[in-house]
């Protein structure tokens, strides 16, 4: 808890180009979440380095995702929005829990087998802890919630064996944190292959919905997703995924249900359909482009939210880190 409020901890990374599923997966529910709770979200820019960057468009893209946190609705006045980078408790936070963590339970990880078979020749330590990083920043703020697609469930629950496993030696130190996966968009798949989660990092451009795609390539890419040939909008995950992920869209834009767009669609050909999904995400995506152009002409008001969050968000840190700090017997600093 800080204040009456409980806390609430999320971080996207700075690498490629966003798409529709971190947008319905992730920070669509942040903005819904933002009023209930103390939010901290993050730019995980010290994630991102585990494979190679362009420093110089590393920095450029963080920055971008900052700007998009707010442009998707999050108020920087209300919410802590800042880079990982500027707080040097999580890199001072997760070395500790990398001594409460298990060389085993890391090479489970899937995202680790999956990451570390696409960058072969680049298997560093640091992508395999990973996860102790992830883990250090949602403990550093004591947060009880954290949103996020179902892909980072395993890292979740890594994170509340790690915080146990701390508590049972020194006491009650860490909030055990609770995921929350949204009930529609959880899991965007791609366009092109309705078996495969949409990625920032797919090659084929014509499988994801990227944020910054202008509506004509929204439209495009929607009238080329893969369906199937039964010809009629149902929501038959077995027989037809593609459709299913059609769906899922739809609703999450419109905020209706499966069965009312089921319904909606009744006696319709796929091309209708298409054309109506890609016009929900086109109006959804609107207001986030505009928003965006007007951030971006407003750099002294980003410089002052990136310094007064960082501040905040060090203050916030450095008190569970000391705390830690004198649990695991580090002698106390003379002030
Ligand atoms: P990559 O696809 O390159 O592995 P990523 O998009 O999974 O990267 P992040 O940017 O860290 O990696 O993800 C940010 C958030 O977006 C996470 O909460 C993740 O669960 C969510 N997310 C990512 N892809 C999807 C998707 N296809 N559907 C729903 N949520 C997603
Ligand atoms: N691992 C996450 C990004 C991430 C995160 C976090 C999410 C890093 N730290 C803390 C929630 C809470 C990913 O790849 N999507």
């Amino acid at each position: 808890m800080l204040g009456d409020k409980k806390v609430l901890f999320s971080g996207m990374q700075a690498t490629g180009n966003l798409t529709l599923g971190n947008y319905l997966g992730a920070l669509k529910n942040w903005v819904t979440l933002s009023d209930e709770y103390e939010c901290f979200y993050s730019v995980v820019d010290m994630h991102s380095i585990t494979v190679r960057q362009d420093p110089a468009e590393l920095r450029n893209r963080a920055r971008r995702l900052l700007m998009l946190y707010i442009a998707a609705g999050l108020d920087p006045e209300k919410n802590c929005i800042y880079f990982q980078s500027h707080v040097s408790g999580h890199a001072e936070l997760a070395w500790i829990l990398n001594c409460y963590t298990y060389m085993g339970e890391l090479s489970r990880m899937t995202q680790f087998k999956d990451k570390s078979a696409k960058h072969a020749d680049n298997i560093n330590a640091g992508l395999f802890t990973y996860p102790v990083l992830m883990a250090a920043d949602i403990l550093l703020y004591q947060a009880d919630v954290v949103p996020v697609g179902i892909d980072q469930m395993q890292h979740l629950e890594l994170t509340r064996d790690i915080a146990q496993r701390f508590n049972s030696i020194y006491g009650d130190v860490f909030t055990v944190p609770e995921p929350y996966i949204g009930k529609v968009g959880a899991k965007i798949m791609s366009l092109q292959d309705p078996s495969k989660k949409m990625s920032k990092s797919d090659e084929n451009p014509n499988a994801s919905i990227y944020l910054m795609d202008d509506p004509d390539t929204i439209m495009r890419k929607f009238k080329r997703a893969v369906t199937d040939s039964e010809g009629a909008v149902r929501y038959d995950e077995e027989r037809q995924p593609g459709i299913c992920n059609l769906i899922d869209i739809y609703c999450a834009c419109t905020g209706h249900t499966a069965d009312e767009t089921v319904a909606e669609f009744e006696g319709k050909g796929y091309g209708d359909f298409k054309t109506a999904v890609g016009e929900s995400v086109v109006s959804v995506l609107r207001p986030l482009h505009s928003k965006m152009e007007d951030l971006a002409k407003n750099k002294d008001y980003i410089d002052r939210v990136i310094k007064d969050n960082a501040e905040k968000a060090q203050y916030a840190a450095g008190k569970t880190l000391r705390k830690v700090q004198k649990k695991v017997g580090f002698p106390e600093k003379i002030r």
